[in-house]
């Protein structure tokens, strides 16, 4: 077995990490389309919690079509001019609309358009020709969303209608009744009218994996739902991060007041805290990990689990102060458990900061993931 250099915290160069992490985020290419007046920025306000064509620098790539892109956001988004319905321009608009999806489809998968979201103003009470056409020939090319917004402005009859003129052009789940009017926002039953959660569900689940992670960040996820989807879709990262413990073979264990996190550990902490959107300086993650996790996860180690883990597997020698790599990815992933639970709780429930839910409530986490982890329990 390979011993690996010792880690330091003290100088693991937490920036230059993110950094790292940053370009490694494969990003969504999003595509709002729609007519003046639609609702486009509405929408993209609403479910990214902030206008993200104001965040991100635009840049025209056609006529009418800006991308919105910035390093600090996960998701690139596309949005369009737009028309006034029944212009001219309206053609022209969805000449230019088609034509730029079906060139970027043609592109690497870096570049093409991963989803549309297609806005129709509700209160128009129809759906044009032009629309129905446009949005079965981008429906060959990518997945799209029929937004209906701005329903607060019709009724139940005129919303059915509007569906039906839609039956044939789109799947009806890909169909979603949305609006940003606060009554209809603060009243919990007539909430319940709105789309708003199945669409971000929806478009989650029609990107490829590597592409979920990006929109799930920029999600402004307020609701229990929102945040249990971004919980469970957190899994992923942090299997990754199990994976490449697994094969970093022997790691170095240190005991009672010594750091037990390895690079991979503490970089799959910072990882998830970026994910989680935890708004805290690079300096303050760095402190919190050290102030902390460290010293928990150090005391649970010593106790009986590490006993009970060293009996499970020969593979640890306590004696060489060695773990193998099933007993360090056992660890990592109880890790990934246990600040994933803490940051989700922490979107839950504001009265208490990430620092104080860390200290709460990550050790006993930590033990039970420890106790309930895939790995551990295989082989025992
Ligand atoms: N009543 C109501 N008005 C809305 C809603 N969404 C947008 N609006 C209004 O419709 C207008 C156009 O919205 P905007 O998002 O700017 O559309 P865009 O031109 O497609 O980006 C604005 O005056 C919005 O305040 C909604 O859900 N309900
Ligand atoms: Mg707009």
């Amino acid at each position: 077995m390979d011993k690996q250099t010792p880690f330091n915290f003290d100088t693991y160069d937490l920036k230059e990490e993110l950094d790292r992490l940053r370009g490694k985020v494969k990003k969504p290419n999003i595509f709002i389309a729609g007519a003046t007046g639609s609702g486009k920025s509405s929408v993209v306000n609403h479910v990214f919690g902030r206008d993200l064509t104001k965040v991100a620098a635009g840049e025209p790539v056609t006529r009418g079509i800006h991308q919105f892109m910035s390093d600090e956001i996960s998701i690139v988004l596309y949005d369009s001019e737009g028309y006034e319905i029944g212009s001219d321009r309206q053609q022209a608009y969805a000449d230019e609309v088609i034509g730029f999806v079906e060139r970027a489809q043609t592109k690497g998968a870096a570049e093409q358009i991963h989803l549309v979201w297609y806005v129709i103003n509700a209160s128009m009470k129809r759906v044009t020709p032009l629309d129905r056409a446009l949005i079965k020939q981008l429906n060959e090319a990518t997945s799209v969303a029929v937004l209906l917004t701005q329903i607060d402005q019709v009724d139940v009859d005129e919303l059915t209608a509007l569906r039906q003129e839609l039956m044939d052009v789109v799947p009806e789940e890909a169909v979603f009744q949305v609006s940003v009017a606060a009554e209809l926002l603060n009243d919990p039953e007539l909430r319940a009218h709105l789309d708003w959660e199945r669409l971000v569900t929806w478009s989650v689940e029609q990107l490829d994996h590597s592409l979920q992670e990006g929109l799930l960040m920029e999600i402004h996820a307020e609701s229990e739902a929102m945040l249990k989807l971004k919980r469970k879709k957190a899994n992923r990262i942090i299997s990754g991060y199990v994976a490449s413990a697994g094969t970093a073979a022997a790691v170095p264990l240190p005991f009672a007041d010594a750091i037990a996190l390895t690079p991979i550990q503490v970089t799959m902490s910072v990882h998830l805290f970026r994910y989680w959107g935890v708004k805290a300086n690079d300096d303050m993650l760095k402190t919190l990990i050290g102030s902390t996790i460290i010293p928990q996860i150090g005391r649970a180690l010593s106790k009986t689990i590490l006993l009970n883990v060293m009996k499970f597997f020969p593979g640890a020698n306590a004696a060489a102060s060695v773990i193998n790599a099933t007993v360090a990815s056992g660890i990592t992933w109880a890790i990934g458990l246990a600040i994933n639970e803490v940051a989700y709780r922490n979107a839950m429930d504001s009265s208490k900061t990430i620092e104080q839910l860390l200290d709460s409530d990550f050790g006993s986490l930590f033990e039970k993931f420890m106790e309930q982890n895939p790995v551990t329990k295989k082989k025992s």
